[in-house]
């Protein structure tokens, strides 16, 4: 057994769970953030045998969207002074980490 973990736009979330849920798959959603850009996202939690890995994956990519974003940044330029540099980050779809399960049990 394998367990997704797929960190997604929150905009894209709800697509992706109804999508797979849509599909026979479960699904668990928690709301995480980024450690560059410091904003919310969602990292969605599937727990599937190896071989429906790839549909899964599927479902996640057709569903999450890049984006770009501006974050400000400043740089120090003399006498104190600070101008504001924003920066384009382009932002997902989906990271998508794929680990193995020792075990699984519902108690
Ligand atoms: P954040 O860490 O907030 O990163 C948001 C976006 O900022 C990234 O998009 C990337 O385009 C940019 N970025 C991140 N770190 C950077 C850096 N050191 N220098 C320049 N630009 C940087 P994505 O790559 O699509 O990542 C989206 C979110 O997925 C990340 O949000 C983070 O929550 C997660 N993520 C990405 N790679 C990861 C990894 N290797 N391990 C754990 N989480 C990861």
């Amino acid at each position: 057994m394998k367990l997704i973990l797929a960190i997604i736009n929150f905009d894209d979330a709800n697509a992706v769970t109804r999508a797979l849920a849509k599909k026979g798959f479960s699904s668990t959603k928690l709301a995480t953030t980024g450690g560059f850009l410091m904003a919310g996202n969602v990292t969605i939690l599937v727990g599937v045998d190896e071989e429906k890995v790839q549909a899964v994956i599927d479902i996640i990519k057709e569903h999450s969207h890049s984006r770009k974003q501006m974050i400000p940044t400043t740089t120090e330029m003399s006498y104190g002074y600070y101008p504001s540099m924003p920066v384009e980050v382009t932002v997902g779809g989906a990271t998508i980490f794929v680990v193995d399960i020792e075990r699984f049990e519902r108690a």
